[in-house]
């Protein structure tokens, strides 16, 4: 019997295999996934056709599939809940790009911030794919019939975007009756939506940034996340305080505290107000590191148990296929294609 048989909604998500995962990508988005996968019939992918709308590395792509597969069971994705597969994996994504691509104006695409953002630092070697990202990223979602799609902040504008897309489909091809395609919610949590880089408070913290020391890494080892806080940009105030915006870089630290720990926001603004930083970096570092311990732990034990991961993928990609096939042929249905002879 499918584990998907008790009618929940549906959750898709997923993240690119273009570096380490950080604590934004993990407090943004993989933590949440974790917290509410028993609620939901869960579909969760690494997106690594995304991955080559910039400059990729081909000799390591498909280690790095793997890698970020192994850290979503070891954060406590959990398969009796949740479906894990990899995107480039079910030919139904790419396919249904094209058909979105075909509905979806230009200027649509043109309007999108992380494109803006992205095409600026690379300058004359923009691909189309890169322009092209959020309508895949439709795709995505929009096969699995998915209800709430799990994200940081930064990826509202692209589920507003798959809306809109749902609903052109919709409107030009279903009816009142029978709609095409399922329109999709953002689940974006408020703790952790935007967790910032550890070099500047006001920009996010990203695999893309070129400073290591901008980010702390799910693998990096207790010696490096010591330095990384070491090093990490702070203010010259008294105490420590939240949400006080001449201080972005407080608020973030402390944001970070507030949730690899545990605690809420209240018992750590009362622990927190009268310390310096030299008090407070070493409880961040060690706070970071015991956080962190078990999903390393966890994420050796995977990589060490050889062809236990590529049976996981294996299984989530027929599991995920028989549902994406199905909304594809709905949707080719719709446009007037035929049926294969
Ligand atoms: N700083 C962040 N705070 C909260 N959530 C974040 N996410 C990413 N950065 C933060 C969330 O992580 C999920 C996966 O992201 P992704 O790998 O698909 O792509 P991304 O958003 O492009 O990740 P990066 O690290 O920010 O990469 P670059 O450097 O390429 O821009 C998403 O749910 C995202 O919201």
């Amino acid at each position: 019997m499918s584990k998907y048989s008790l009618g929940k909604q549906r959750v898709l998500s997923g993240v690119q295999p273009t570096g380490n995962l950080h604590l934004g990508n993990y407090l943004g988005a993989i933590r949440n996934w974790v917290a509410s996968q028993s609620q939901y019939d869960n579909f969760f992918c690494v997106v690594d056709l995304h991955a080559i709308t910039v400059p990729h590395n081909p000799a390591t792509l498909a280690a790095d599939t793997y890698s970020i597969a192994a850290l979503y069971l070891a954060c406590g994705i959990d398969l009796e809940y949740s479906t894990i597969f990899v995107q480039s994996h079910i030919s139904a994504h790419s396919e249904l790009a094209w058909l979105l691509n075909c509905i979806t104006p230009l200027n649509w695409l043109e309007r999108m911030i992380q494109f803006k953002e992205k095409a600026l630092k690379q300058g004359e070697n923009v691909s189309v794919g890169l322009l092209d990202y959020p309508v895949l990223m439709a795709a995505d979602i929009l096969l699995y019939d998915a209800d709430q799609v799990p994200v940081g902040e930064d990826q509202k504008q692209h589920i507003e975007l798959t809306r809109d897309i749902a609903i052109r489909i919709n409107d030009q091809f279903g009816s009142k009756k029978k709609t095409v395609l399922k329109l999709p919610e953002p689940l974006i949590r408020k703790e952790g939506a935007r967790v910032m880089s550890l070099t500047d408070g006001t920009r996010k913290m990203s695999k893309s940034d070129p400073s290591e020391l901008s980010r702390i890494n799910l693998l990096d080892s207790p010696e490096e996340i010591k330095k990384k806080i070491k090093r990490c940009k702070t203010d010259a105030v008294k105490g420590l305080e939240f949400d006080n915006p001449e201080r972005p870089e407080c608020n973030n630290l402390l944001t970070l505290y507030t949730l690899l720990s545990g605690k809420n926001k209240e018992e750590v603004a009362q622990e927190c107000q009268d310390m310096g930083w030299g008090q407070f970096k070493p409880l961040l570092t060690e706070t970071t590191i015991e956080a962190l311990k078990p999903i390393q732990q966890k994420y050796q034990e995977v990589m060490e148990e050889k062809g236990y991961l590529e049976s996981v993928l294996r299984e989530g990609r027929q599991q995920a296929e028989a549902v994406a096939n199905q909304t594809l042929s709905r949707v080719k249905a719709a446009l007037g294609y035929s049926v294969p002879l």
